[in-house]
């Protein structure tokens, strides 16, 4: 898959999630450095650079998309061609199996905090949530899932099904069904996109709908993010972009007359409402953000 190709992907959310994303940009930005034919050290970083400009435009709210651009970039130093290649499948394949482990990783962690005969709702699709639940699974709790269907696109059937073929007791419900089963559950587990320097967690519209409930039935939010999830950017100041995509994904144009439409597709969930972020190096307040984030630019 060339950069176009795997872009198109990340575009059109034929590859969606924030890690699978990151994944498959370094993944394709490894290809790319590894297939170009170009001999001059400076044409071949400036080819390389237009490559991370073209999978960095795909999607604007996923820091993990940036940050893991950076992560092979980073490997992109030496005289030669050769030498900068070299780096960049070292840095790409370092990201790649140090963000695959991370997953086990976090996994493990928030399945200590899932107890035997435990009700959790879970939001969107994401991978990390997905793995802990089944982690407590296999541990032998017994569980049972409420998977919000996540309007528009409905990421939460994958996410139910992923859960029903391991086994794991799960319902489907609306995502406007959240208060209503929010009064038999314990625990609430959702994956992030980025997470901010003062800890607002940017995940799927309906996020934060989902944790103000919580809220108000005193059911604990976890989120599971790995450290590259966490923005520094946002320490400069800079605004998280949420991601607005085409009206049509939410209702067929012609089936309303003068009515707006929008669909944003992510929302910012205020530390307040989160009890804990779960990383690959254990788990943390959401006050800590700041200090995980000076950790990551050591
Ligand atoms: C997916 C989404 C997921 C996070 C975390 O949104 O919001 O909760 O990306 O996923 P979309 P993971 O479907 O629009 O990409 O834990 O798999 O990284």
């Amino acid at each position: 898959m060339n950069i176009n190709d795997t872009a198109a992907k990340i575009s059109s959310m034929e590859i969606r999630g924030a890690g699978k994303i990151a994944r498959a940009a370094a993944q394709a930005l490894l290809q790319f450095a590894i297939n170009l034919d170009e001999k001059n050290p400076g044409k071949f970083l400036k080819a390389l650079e237009t490559a991370k400009e073209t999978l960095f435009n795909t999607r604007p709210t996923a820091v993990s998309l940036a940050n893991a651009l950076d992560a092979v970039m980073k490997g992109a130093k030496g005289n030669t061609v050769d030498e900068i290649k070299k780096g960049i499948k070292s840095s790409a394949e370092q990201f790649i199996s140090s963000s695959e482990k991370a997953i086990e990783t976090i996994a493990k962690i928030c399945s200590q905090r899932i107890q035997d005969g435990y009700t959790i709702i879970t939001h969107c699709n994401s991978t990390l949530a997905v793995s802990a639940i089944i982690k407590a699974h296999e541990q032998g709790k017994k569980v049972r899932v409420f998977a919000t269907e996540t309007r528009p696109w409905r990421q939460g059937l994958i996410t139910a099904q992923a859960l029903a073929d391991s086994g794991v007791d799960v319902t489907l419900i609306v995502d406007s069904a959240v208060g209503f089963f929010m009064r038999e559950t314990d625990l609430v587990i959702v994956g992030a996109d980025t997470v901010t320097a003062d800890g607002t967690i940017i995940n799927k519209i309906g996020t934060s709908q989902v944790a103000l409930a919580a809220s108000v039935y005193s059911v604990p939010v976890i989120v599971c993010a790995e450290t590259y999830k966490f923005s520094k950017a946002t320490l400069e100041g800079k605004p998280v972009v949420i991601e607005e995509r085409d009206v049509a994904e939410v209702v067929e144009q012609n089936k309303l007359k003068g009515v707006k439409v929008r669909n944003p597709v992510f929302d910012a969930t205020p530390s307040k409402y989160i009890t804990a972020i779960i990383t690959e190096l254990g788990i943390y307040s959401p006050h800590a953000a700041y200090t995980i984030i000076q950790k990551m630019m050591e």
